[in-house]
């Protein structure tokens, strides 16, 4: 008798856009072969738990069918590519979403294994003889990830990515891309060596050459990341070790000629706009709020039927947004109607009715389905926020936006090293508190108080907030205070991180 193992599908989803048609896909082999939900993840695509081992490939034929892959959504290869989804910038959001899905395409590997195991395709040739031009036999010392932000919208946290770009438009029409480099957010605990670092501007790349400038980064690292441990194997720690200028002379050396000046630009928030908004071009887009991107029916809220009812009307898009929400996008004034009789009947969230607290709060999966947490996420992070809300009302200041992050451990699955409030499990109902994160991404936070409960939690946080109400200065966020007010000290660089 075969054990019946289970697994885990992320679906590569460059930009995080699905059809309505992928949507009912996704939907219906949730339930057919997974555990019944879908979980939208912070890399903006969707990824299903318990699918056994003897459903695999029928899981894998049905999501092909509906033009869905997971080609490199794991390993240690080029991820999926991240883009902004901002619908206010619609103008230049079809060409971001494009210059993701070429970067995305040109970074996949060549092997056609998956086809061979997954879709049945013959075997052409002895995979001895097949060509990896890009990864050749090494393949990369770790997982790298790209991103595309959109200012001033920070949703895709630019500067947590091996390679952040930042569009640069000008007259309304794309130019090209600020690039960052050396961003990435895992570390381990204990180990200082190991640490969150932010992406550094190194210049401006035109939009025709940005796959070229990307590919030439990744092969850098391909060449000089550590392979011999793993914990020291990301482009931040190639870079740090070799210096920003190295990089820059090698990246000049493989391109032929130079990045431009970095362009000026301005970031005001990492989180989403809630509600419905018009793009630039006449059509609607709706960003509703799911809390931990987790699709689900309960009793009290079916959500998963209503956004398939959705998908079932709807001619424009899905978006997944960086921050685990969703966007229906595209939506035309007739469809509007529609979509909006069966978002009040299901009673939808647009985030009207969640504190600003829980709308820019992100939790990442956690137990019981990742194998590497120490503490609870997802299924905690909810109720510490009602006690922090009960706070920030009594304190006035239920709309003021803070951005809390939760995860299990320190790997950084949702970006908890960026939020203004961050906690990294320790274990079973322990948690590293970490303060001070920029409100657009744009800062690091700090660690604050080690190993605590949610009692010890509650007794430093609450006075803090209320303090926060009446202290703070116009305007000034709350990662902002606690550093003003001198609970802790701003971290200008990951080296710095662990310091005290
Ligand atoms: Fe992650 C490993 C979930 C975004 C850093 N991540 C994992 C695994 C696969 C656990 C494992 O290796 O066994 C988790 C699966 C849990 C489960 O049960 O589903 C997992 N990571 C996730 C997701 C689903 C969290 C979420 O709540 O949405 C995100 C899926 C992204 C995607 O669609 O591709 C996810 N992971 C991230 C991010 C955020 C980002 O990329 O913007 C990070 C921090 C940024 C970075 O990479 O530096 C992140 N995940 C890690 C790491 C630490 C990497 C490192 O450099 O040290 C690991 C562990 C590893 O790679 O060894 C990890
Ligand atoms: Fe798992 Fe840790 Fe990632 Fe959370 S942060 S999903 S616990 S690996």
């Amino acid at each position: 008798l075969e054990p019946a193992y289970s697994f885990m599908v992320r679906v590569r989803l460059p930009g995080g856009t699905a059809t309505p048609d992928q949507w009912l896909t996704m939907d219906r082999i949730a339930h057919d072969y997974g555990n019944g939900t879908l979980r939208l993840t912070t890399r903006q695509t969707f990824q299903m738990h318990g699918i056994l081992k003897w459903n695999m490939k029928k899981n894998m034929q049905a999501m092909n069918d509906a033009m869905l892959d997971t080609i490199a959504a794991c390993g240690d290869v080029n991820r999926n590519v991240m883009a902004a989804p901002n619908p206010y910038e619609s103008d230049v959001h079809e060409e971001v979403q494009e210059a993701a899905k070429n970067i995305s395409e040109h970074l996949l590997p060549q092997t056609k294994a998956y086809h061979e195991i997954w879709l049945n395709e013959e075997k052409v040739v002895d995979s001895s003889e097949e060509t990896e031009p890009l990864y050749k036999d090494v393949y990369l010392p770790r997982k790298f990830k790209i991103g595309i932000a959109v200012p001033p919208s920070n949703d895709i946290d630019v500067f947590s990515q091996d390679i952040g770009l930042i569009a640069i438009v000008e007259n309304g029409a794309l130019q090209g891309f600020n690039i960052a480099v050396g961003g990435g957010l895992g570390m381990t605990h204990g180990e200082t060596d190991t640490y969150p670092q932010l992406g550094r501007v190194i210049g401006f790349c035109p939009a025709d050459h940005i796959v070229e400038a990307c590919e030439k980064l990744l092969t850098i690292q391909r060449d000089y990341g550590n392979r011999s441990n793993r914990k020291n194997a990301r482009f931040k720690y190639t870079i740090d070790a070799r210096g920003l200028e190295w990089l820059q002379t090698e990246l000049t050396e493989r391109l032929g000629w130079s990045l431009e000046e970095e362009r000026p630009y301005h970031f005001d928030s990492n989180g989403d706009r809630y509600g419905w908004m018009k793009g630039s071009n006449n059509r609607w887009h709706l960003t509703l709020f799911i809390e931990n991107g987790r699709i689900k029916d309960t009793e009290e809220y079916q959500l998963m039927t209503a956004l398939r009812e959705i998908a079932k009307v709807h001619t424009g898009e899905f978006r997944l947004s960086p921050n685990q929400n969703l966007i229906i996008g595209n939506v035309t004034s007739q469809k509007k109607k529609k979509i909006n009789e069966l978002v009040e009947q299901y009673g939808l969230s647009d985030g009207e009715r969640d504190s600003a607290l829980r709308r820019n709060a992100m939790a990442c999966v956690a137990f019981p389905t990742c194998g590497l947490a120490m503490a609870e996420s997802e299924r905690y992070l909810p109720s510490l926020l009602e006690k922090l809300e009960a706070t920030m009302d009594e304190a006035g200041i239920r709309d003021n936006e803070i951005t809390i992050r939760m995860t299990g451990c320190p790997n950084g699955c949702a970006r908890s090293t960026l939020g203004e409030i961050g906690f990294i499990g320790k274990g079973p109902g322990k948690y590293n508190l970490y303060l001070g994160g920029g409100f657009a991404g744009e800062r690091l936070n700090k660690l604050y108080r080690e190993n605590i409960g949610e009692e010890e939690i509650l007794n430093i946080l609450q006075p803090m907030l209320r303090e926060y109400a009446t202290e703070r200065q116009d305007g000034e966020p709350f990662g902002d205070y606690v550093i003003r007010a001198a609970y802790i000290d701003a971290v200008e660089d990951g080296l710095q991180f662990h310091a005290s």
